[in-house]
Formats: structure tokens, C-alpha cells, sequence
């Protein structure tokens, strides 16, 4: 890629809570190290003296502490991205903060239309079953169906998308909306959930049926780390022949959370499960490699247990073998129980019919 085509081009960032500046600190790192060539701008508007010292030292990366008026947390995007597409970048890159690289994504696009507004395929349980629904709840029309729920963790968009990226922060801004977002997660109506619920409502919609879109996909493109089965065997075993993808999305728990943080959300097995699962994560074999390399003060704590090291030399050290053992065993139990819930489910249906 020419310096030319490069200067069309940007990363986007922002972030609001200084609880997840290591996270930040991390995605820096490694987009410089990655993607030395690809001008970055972070908003991070709680940046401390030492944060701006840190970030000085990636000479593509700039950082802008001035807060987007009237948003905050994931609702952001739309408003970061037509920003800097009204300063006259051609194509921007929005990366959520709690995402590392892994290596260059650009070695990824081949195949991809380089018009296409990229997205990013949920987790397996989040599969795509519900189509049209969440337009529908908006009052649009439906104009087409996508492959998958996108997830917004990664979102490339381009000047053509502007129209779309102002419908998508008009919505956001609704007061329906943000008064949805008072609700806890999960009473919410479907459209409402989150900023890629509402985008997924616009992209099936016949106003933008227009707009073609695309999916960076589990395993090879992206690992969505939500929870121990959503890194499944099929992209464990994919990744360990073929390398990690570009993108590693540490979805829900922290790595880099305090334990006190995570057991505000789970407690008692379930914590020292899930606990264990970050220490052996992607993400945190990723982070850990900067601990002590080219970043000095990064203070990763890149705690480990017992088992944690166990489970790493069962898996050879490798990222996507390390935990294997658990995941298949807990993929089993999870996907036995769905289909025994079916064949409940089914044989009630067809009890009534014999009614
Ligand atoms: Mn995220």
C-alpha cells in the first residue's frame, strides 16, 4: 500500500472509562506494532499525564482528550467514525477498546469488496435467528436479510457510508433508545439492546438495502471471547494450524479487571471458572507478550494459578490448545442440552397435534 492510499485511511478509538485504560494501552501497542503505517486517533477523554507520556512513543498514534458531546460508552461510534470521515479520511477503521491485534488485518481483506461496510460475526450462541425482527421493531421496512448478527467490535466504513452512519447516531440519540439503556441488559427489546442491535436493524432495512456488507468471520478473521465455549474447537483447532486471526475481542469478563470487579458479576464456582478462562484467554497470551518486551510500564498483571499453567502445558504453550480439554467437555453438556430441549419441545408439539 502506497503513503498516498495510507493517508485516506484511519483507525478510530474512543474510549470513556479509565477503568479500561490498560485495555487501550494494549490495542496502542499493538496496532503499532502491526500497522506502524496506519495513522490512529484514540479519544480518551480521562487520559492521565502518564497516559499521554505512554502514547507518545507511537509516532502514527495521536491522542485527542476532548469527549463527543451527549454520549457515551458503545453508543459512541457513529459520531467517532463520521468525525473523522468529516476530516477528510476516505475509509476509518472503528476497533473497540477491548480488542488486541494479533497481526496486520489488512492481510485479511482479500476477498472482501474494498466498498463494503465490514462488520464482525457474533459468538456461536449468538447466532442469527431472529431476521427482520429488529427493523421491524424500528417501523422500517425490510430489504434484505444478513449471514449473521453483526457485531460492532470492528466496523470499517467508508465516505459512501456516511448517510447510514447518521441514521444509525439519529437512532442512538432517540429518547426511546436511551431510555432503553436504563434497563438492565437483557429486559431490553431485541432492537434496543445495544449500538450493533440498532445497526442491524439499518442494515436489513430496504433505506439501505444499498449497502453491502460484510462479515469478518470466527476463527479466521476474529476470535469473539465471550465466554469458554465461544472460542468453540472448530477455531481453537483452525487457529493452532493456521496461526491466530488479526482481531482477539475480549467480550464481557476483563482480563484486566480486579477480581473484586468480576465477582461483582459472578461469584462461587462460576467465578473461579471464568477467572481461570481469562487467565488462559487469547487476549491475555497476547497481552502478555508486552509485558516485558518493547513496553516497560504497561503493569499487565498476567496472573497466573495453578491450573492456569497446567492447562497451558497440557496445551503445549499454544493459545488455542491451551483449555481445549475444558471447552470440549463444556460444549458437549451446552449443545446436549439444547438438543434435548428440542426433542422435548418437538415431541410436545406433536402431542398436541395428536390431541
Ligand atoms: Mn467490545
Amino acid at each position: 500500500m502506497s503513503n498516498n492510499e495510507n493517508t485516506m485511511l484511519a483507525i478510530c478509538i474512543a474510549e470513556d472509562r479509565s477503568s479500561e485504560e490498560i485495555a487501550v494501552k494494549l490495542l496502542a501497542a499493538s496496532i503499532s506494532k502491526h500497522c506502524p503505517d496506519i495513522k490512529t486517533i484514540i479519544t480518551y477523554p480521562p487520559a492521565t499525564e502518564n497516559f499521554k507520556i505512554y502514547i507518545r512513543q507511537f509516532p502514527n498514534i495521536e491522542l485527542r482528550t476532548t469527549a463527543f458531546p451527549g454520549v457515551s460508552g458503545w453508543n459512541v461510534k457513529p459520531q467517532a467514525l463520521l468525525s473523522l470521515l468529516a476530516e477528510g479520511y476516505q475509509e476509518v477503521w472503528w476497533i473497540d477498546s477491548d480488542i488486541i491485534l494479533s497481526n496486520d488485518f489488512r492481510n485479511n481483506l482479500e476477498g472482501f469488496s474494498s466498498s463494503a461496510f465490514l462488520v464482525t460475526e457474533e459468538p456461536s450462541n449468538h447466532a442469527y435467528d431472529r431476521c427482520g425482527e429488529r427493523t421491524k421493531s424500528w417501523g422500517l421496512e425490510v430489504g434484505k436479510s444478513l449471514s449473521f448478527s453483526p457485531n460492532s467490535g470492528v466496523i470499517r466504513a467508508n465516505i459512501k457510508h456516511i448517510s447510514l452512519l447518521e441514521k444509525w447516531k439519529e437512532l442512538l440519540e432517540s429518547n426511546t433508545y436511551k431510555s432503553s439503556q436504563r434497563e438492565p441488559f437483557y429486559t431490553r427489546p431485541l432492537h434496543m439492546r445495544s449500538d450493533q442491535d440498532v445497526l442491524a436493524s439499518l442494515l436489513e432495512s430496504r433505506d439501505f438495502a444499498w449497502v453491502s456488507v460484510d462479515f469478518f468471520r470466527r476463527g479466521k478473521d476474529i476470535i469473539q471471547y465471550f465466554g469458554p465455549i465461544h472460542y468453540s474447537v472448530k477455531e481453537r483447532l483452525h487457529n493452532f494450524l493456521f496461526g491466530l486471526p488479526p482481531f482477539i475481542h475480549s467480550q464481557g469478563l476483563k482480563p484486566w479487571w480486579d477480581s473484586s470487579e468480576i465477582q461483582k458479576i459472578v461469584q462461587g464456582w462460576e467465578f473461579y471458572y471464568k477467572t481461570l478462562m481469562l487467565r488462559i484467554s487469547p487476549y491475555n497470551h497476547v497481552a502478555a507478550s508486552y509485558n516485558n518486551s518493547f513496553i516497560k510500564d504497561l503493569g499487565w498483571k498476567n496472573t497466573h494459578s495453578f491450573s492456569s499453567i497446567l492447562l497451558s502445558v497440557i496445551g503445549l504453550g499454544n493459545p488455542s490448545l491451551t483449555g481445549l480439554p475444558i471447552v470440549f467437555v463444556h460444549s458437549l453438556i451446552y449443545y446436549s442440552k439444547i438438543f434435548i430441549k428440542s426433542c422435548i419441545r418437538n415431541k410436545a408439539i406433536s402431542f398436541k397435534f395428536e390431541r
